[in-house]
């Protein structure tokens, strides 16, 4: 797969109808002062800003190819981040896992709007690059290291792990379509440079019931999840923690003091957590200004069906926390919980 690129010397040409945090914070000092730095393990600024430039439908438009990156083009990450999450440059991450201090009870008991649940952390190993400049060899080496961790997980996170290179096609489909693993060729991953030598190195990890899920060398280089039918977000959200401490035994994360996990992408640093519900909403769906002002007064991302940049079907939304750095991770999934109980209230009383 050969990504689309643009030679990165000039300020990009932005269409009009551009709406992404890459065009609204770039300036043209900004991209002078920027353009020509390289950081350690040779990602350019043009590699960074390449799938912005390439998809004028981002909503972000930039990557990192390491945790230099964030501090060399920092000049353009750090007035994104705020934008994003809200967090400045006095800011420090926080973190909070106890899951005595989340208040979720399960928001729909009779389960007549709540479909599914599903909780993901992005992590990255420390002392490599991030995936956008990652080597073919590296990005083997993590595969192997990261199954090999997986496969010694025990109990109810015991599973498989299974390589894309090799998995049948209609295999692969089916764990798409049923929501447990990344779709294949995206175009904002492949501008990233993410794509590179698909689909070797790449694979997802489970457990048998497909509640335990870890994706290997997607946009991050572990995504772990924990998901199940119906509005538990309590034991989601314990399977996670508890998944997350057992890997951590034999991984070590790539980890800042000012921003948390680092990953690919900066909506993802801090926690890197997104807790999110598939709801049925049929009448907010008819309302989508009241909808979308709940959603933003609770801090919440609407999402289609099958995940980013796809539609809602049949009135059913992804509803999911939108700040994940200077929260904790209670507090990402206290954000979620708070503003699904308003949709299904306002849903019930429309
Ligand atoms: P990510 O959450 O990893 O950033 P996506 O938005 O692409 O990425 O979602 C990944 C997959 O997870 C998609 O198939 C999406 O439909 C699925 N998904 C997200 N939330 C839920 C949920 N609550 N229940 C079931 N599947 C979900
Ligand atoms: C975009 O800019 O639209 C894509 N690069 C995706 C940005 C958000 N990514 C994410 O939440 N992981």
């Amino acid at each position: 797969m050969t990504a689309m690129r643009w030679d990165g010397s000039t300020f990009p040409e932005f269409k009009p109808n551009c709406s992404s945090l890459l065009y609204r914070h770039l300036s043209e000092p900004a991209f002078e002062q920027l353009k020509d730095k390289i950081t350690g393990s040779g990602f350019t600024f043009a590699q960074a800003i390449n799938s912005g430039v390439v998809n004028q439908d981002s909503s972000i438009g930039i990557y990192a190819g390491d945790a230099e990156s964030y501090t060399l083009f920092s000049a353009l990450f750090d007035p994104i981040i705020a934008d994003y999450h809200g967090f400045t440059k006095t800011d420090i991450h926080r973190s909070n896992l106890n899951m005595k201090t989340l208040s979720a009870p399960n928001p729909d008991p009779d389960g007549l709007y709540i479909l599914s649940t599903r909780i993901r952390v992005g992590r990255n190993v420390a002392e490599v690059p991030l995936g956008p400049a990652l080597s073919r060899e590296q990005r083997n080496t993590i595969e192997s290291q990261v199954a090999k961790s997986l496969c010694n997980l025990s109990g109810e996170l015991a599973g498989t792990y299974y390589p894309l290179l090799g998995m049948d096609e209609t295999v692969r489909d089916q764990l798409v379509a049923d929501h447990f693993l990344f779709k294949a060729g995206d175009r904002f991953l492949d501008a990233a440079g993410l794509n590179r030598d698909w689909p070797e190195g790449r694979g997802i990890f489970h457990n048998r019931e497909k509640t335990f899920l870890v994706w290997v060398n997607e946009e991050d280089q572990l995504r772990i999840i924990s998901m199940q039918q119906g509005g538990d977000i309590e034991a989601v959200f314990t399977r996670l923690v508890t998944a997350v401490k057992e890997i951590e035994k034999t991984v070590t994360f790539m980890f800042d003091q000012r921003l948390g996990y680092v990953t690919s992408c900066p909506t993802n640093l801090g926690t890197a957590m997104r807790a999110s519900v598939h709801i049925r909403l049929p009448k907010l769906a008819a309302d989508m200004p009241a909808f979308k002002n709940i959603a933003d007064s609770h801090h919440l991302q609407i999402r289609g069906i099958h995940g980013e940049h796809s539609e809602s079907e049949s009135g059913i939304f992804d509803i999911s926390n939108k700040r994940r750095l200077g929260v904790t991770e209670v507090e990402c999934v206290q954000d979620m919980y708070n503003g699904v109980v308003a949709l299904i209230n306002k849903e019930k009383e429309l």
